[in-house]
């Protein structure tokens, strides 16, 4: 089914054309038929020449009803743009293009109507000088008169030729129903209407309720009044609905495929020029949905949007931003539908270089480069799918954000390894939290050589690997009896009563965590950083003598220490009796 909508100035004929293309009448209420008058929208359909069944739906021109036009027109991908013969192009003629061309919608036909009013030249000259530049501006034209019925086997040709030449939308698609009308049908209950642009809906569906997220059950189906089991958009289509009463069902409600969309109050979005100025306060229109916001413009082309009510978005979406003290009206696509907070100094002008460097419609790798890290089910919900690879398991990141956590989380493991031997590394949710990332399993895939998880820590390959337990106590009975007097190395037997014998020494040398300054010479390795702190702190050069008695130790322990610290490039002679610290530690 191919569903076109009209589109025009008051009294220019739509309605009447709508009646003889279909034998329907689109004006359903007293009122409008009383008054020669289109209020609210209208529906109406019929079998094209090529079997294709076409539905109509019908829109007022008057001014004053311009948000019933709206609701009508946004949700369908083609229209009928339709100019009187004797009238010409008018302001409606006008303000619906606007509409239109906003919407980016490039499907449809100017229909010069009244043609035995006047002859029809004129007035589509002039409309198609409107047209030019437009997203109508390839649109067919054809005059017809819905009085002689001049002109209107010709437009069913070219209505059948519009359809023919419409997009298939993927019947996959995840379903988002605008409501366009709510009413209760004795027995049935509640029943509501719309025209689905895309995706498939069937009997025992459930739905979302759009914004309020409640659950609704789809009980019956009908498509032009015909009771399906299923049906494909595009199409006008009418849903029982179980278990919801006509208060919670309203034009420009949607009902949704769940965990597909965004309920969000808070978008960012890329505006095209307008036919006027838009303030401050305006109102967004998608779908059948007018809702009221506040716009910030964040730069030249993009502006924050804040809604006063949740709607469910994707990403991509084209909408209308709308004033409505000045009638003017620019396109929108919305670029992000959960954008983060502009509090930090500077963010606003950051996001809007970001978002002004987007392509017309945003791809899944803008979303994560934005996000830094998206979920793929978080990433489906804005209306996208994962094009590049997953990270632990479900989580899209931005390939350059997750070299640079690899090569932090590195350092972290390795200053770990230095501020305390005993336990080197970090733990994992230490590593999360200083690497700001949003689940465990993040730092485990960042986790790659020279690093790797050991009991719960990540650690550094080369660095210290982990001890025996036996070790590790005897290490820290050796820590205990130097807490008074760190330089006083235990005489050899002593080193074996607390369990240091000659192959835990050697662990524990290998692990860093010990020194062997000679044969039974055995030091905590921190006593390192000590002694060189305490030598520092001594008039320079300095003696053998002077090192014993400031480190309150022994010879046994001070000399072969000084040649350690030597070593290492701590201290260095400067005759033979004296040395000095180089200050390089
Ligand atoms: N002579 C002539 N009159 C027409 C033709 N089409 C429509 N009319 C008349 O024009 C008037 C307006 O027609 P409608 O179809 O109600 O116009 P409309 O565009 O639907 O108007 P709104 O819905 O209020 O915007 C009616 O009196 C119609 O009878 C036509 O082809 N020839
Ligand atoms: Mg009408």
């Amino acid at each position: 089914m191919h569903v076109v909508a009209t589109a025009g100035h008051v009294d220019h004929g739509k309605s009447t054309l709508v009646r003889v293309l279909t034998g329907m009448e689109p004006d359903r209420w007293a009122e409008e038929r009383r008054r020669g008058l289109t209020i609210d929208l209208g529906f109406a359909w019929r079998t094209l020449p090529s079997g294709r069944s076409l539905a109509l739906v019908d829109v007022p021109g008057h001014e004053r009803f311009v948000g019933n036009m709206l609701a009508g027109i946004g949700p369908v991908p083609a229209v009928m743009m339709v100019v009187a013969a004797d009238e010409g192009w008018m302001p409606q003629s006008a303000e619906h293009l606007a509409v239109i061309d906003a919407l980016g919608v490039e499907h449809g036909l100017l229909v010069v109507t009244r043609a035995d009013r006047a002859d029809p030249e004129l007035a589509e000259e002039e409309a198609r000088l409107e047209l030019d530049g437009t997203s109508l501006q390839h649109a067919e034209a054809v005059a017809v008169s819905s009085v002689t019925g001049q002109g209107i086997d010709a437009l069913v040709a070219a209505l059948d030729r519009l359809s023919a030449a419409l997009p298939v939308p993927s019947p996959e698609a995840p379903v988002r129903l605008w409501i366009d009308r709510a009413f209760t049908v004795k027995g049935l209950g509640t029943v509501v209407t719309g025209t689905l642009p895309q995706g498939t809906l069937s009997v025992g569906d459930e739905l979302l309720l759009g914004g309020t997220g409640r659950r609704v059950r789809v009980r019956g189906l009908q498509s032009l009044k015909r009771q399906v089991d299923s049906v494909t958009g595009v199409a006008r289509v009418a849903l029982n609905l179980k278990g919801v009463e006509l208060s919670d069902v309203s034009r420009g409600v949607a009902l949704v495929t769940p965990e597909r969309w965004t309920a969000t109050q808070v978008v960012d979005i890329r505006l095209r020029p307008s036919n006027g100025t838009i303030g401050r306060e305006c109102v967004l229109h998608i779908g059948s949905a007018s809702i009221v916001g506040r716009l910030r413009r964040l730069g030249e082309d993009i502006a924050r949007l804040t809604l006063t009510r949740p709607v469910p978005l994707h990403v991509g979406d084209r909408a209308i931003l709308r004033d409505p003290g000045s009638r003017a009206v620019a396109g929108v696509t919305v670029l992000d539908v959960r954008p983060p907070s502009l509090v930090k100094r500077g963010s606003a002008a950051r996001a809007a270089r970001e978002l002004s460097s987007w392509p017309a419609v945003p791809t899944s790798e803008n979303l994560v480069r934005r996000h830094r890290f998206l979920r793929e089910a978080e990433l489906a919900l804005m209306g996208r799918s994962a094009e590049s690879d997953l990270v632990a398991g479900t989580w899209l990141v931005d390939p350059a954000h997750w070299a640079a956590l690899g090569d932090q989380l590195e350092q972290l493991a390795r200053s770990g390894a230095e501020r305390d031997p005993l336990r080197p590394g970090l733990s994992v949710e230490v590593a999360r939290q200083a690497l700001g990332l949003p689940d465990k399993r993040l730092v485990e895939a960042l986790v790659r050589a020279p690093l790797r998880i050991d009991g719960g820590r990540v650690l550094v390959e080369d660095a210290a690997p982990l001890l025996p337990a036996g070790v590790l106590a005897a290490v820290d009975r050796l820590r205990a009896e130097l807490a008074t007097h760190p330089f006083r190395a235990p005489e050899s037997a002593r080193l074996g009563e607390l369990g240091l014998t000659g192959k835990a020494v050697a662990a524990g040398v290998r692990a860093g965590m010990l020194i062997r300054l000679a044969e039974g010479v055995v030091l905590p390795r921190e006593t390192e950083r000590k002694a060189v702190e305490i030598l520092a702190g001594l008039r320079q050069p300095f003696t053998a003598s002077e090192a014993r008695s400031a480190l309150d130790t022994s010879r046994r322990v001070v000399i072969p220490l000084l040649e350690h610290l030597d070593e290492l490039g701590h201290t260095e002679r400067v005759d033979a009796a004296t040395r000095r610290v180089t200050g390089r530690s």
